[in-house]
């Protein structure tokens, strides 16, 4: 996807309401500090659009990036951050839940699991859980600039032994520094998410008014044009001064 624009739409806090959208939704789930707003910066092309942190629990809200007006890309309060207290804890629990069970335009969930630990408890549970709600499983191994190449295959593999998954399952090598596996979940996101059809003629009309647009620009004359000498319009005053001399100049020859 090309990004022409991003939007932070909606912010949804624990008594917020979930927006009902009318266009197409990814989700990025996984523990704190894993990685998941710092990915979506690199998939929208931003620095610091999405807040991220070296500390646990920056994001406690669910937010709503709308890219280009075509799709949604959701950054999740990542789960088993153990400063929270207990109470709100069980409450970002159930507002996760409740978005991934009550979405309309949920297309697929990508669970972030860091390349150099084995995936927790909570992993393997969410894991499970996008299976039995008909999610296509896929893997996001992040923080891959953190490991030599040869490691990286390794692990690759530790994470698909622990998390029982089938062969065609896909985990993919991420890193936010080096952008490694961008395009790979560009191309992933593309074949998901279904871009409503007047969208997409909307965006090619603007595109190719904006090519016009160009275009005119680029045949239009660089510099005003100069007068020539003899087109030149000359003032009254000027002309009548100009009869006068020659008059004078007549009298005098
Ligand atoms: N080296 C390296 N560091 C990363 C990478 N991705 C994220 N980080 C760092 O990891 C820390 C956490 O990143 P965030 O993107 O805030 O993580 P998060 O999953 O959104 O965390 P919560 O909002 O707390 O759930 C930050 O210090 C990031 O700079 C990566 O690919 N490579
Ligand atoms: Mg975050």
């Amino acid at each position: 996807m090309v990004i022409k624009n991003v939007n932070l739409e909606t912010v949804c806090g624990i008594t917020s309401t979930i927006p009902d959208n009318m266009l197409d939704e990814v989700a990025f789930a996984g523990k704190s500090n894993v990685g998941k707003s710092s990915l979506i910066n690199a998939l929208m092309n931003r620095k610091a659009l999405a807040r991220t942190s070296s500390q646990p629990g920056k994001t406690q809200t669910i937010n709503f990036y709308n890219v280009n007006e075509s799709m949604y890309l959701v950054d999740l309060p990542g789960y088993g951050y153990a400063n929270a207290n207990v109470e709100i804890k069980a409450k970002w629990g159930q507002m996760i839940e409740n978005y991934l069970h009550t979405s309309k335009r949920l297309k697929a969930v990508f669970l972030l699991i860091d390349i150099r630990h084995e995936p927790s408890e909570n992993d393997q549970l969410m894991y499970e859980w996008m299976g039995h709600q008909g999610y296509a499983p896929i893997i996001i191994a992040t923080k891959a600039d953190k490991l030599k190449r040869g490691q990286v295959i390794r692990h690759v593999q530790m994470i698909r032994e622990v998390l029982q998954m089938e062969p065609e399952s896909i985990v993919i090598p991420f890193s936010a520094e080096t952008k490694q596996g961008r395009e790979e979940i560009w191309e992933l996101i593309d074949s998901l998410v279904e871009i409503p059809e007047e969208i997409l003629e909307e965006q090619k009309k603007k595109e190719q008014k904006k090519q016009k647009e160009q275009a005119q620009k680029n045949d239009a004359p660089a510099r005003k044009p100069r007068w020539k000498a003899t087109d030149r319009p000359v003032a009254k005053k000027t002309q009548k001064k100009a009869a006068a001399k020659k008059k004078a100049n007549k009298k005098k020859g």
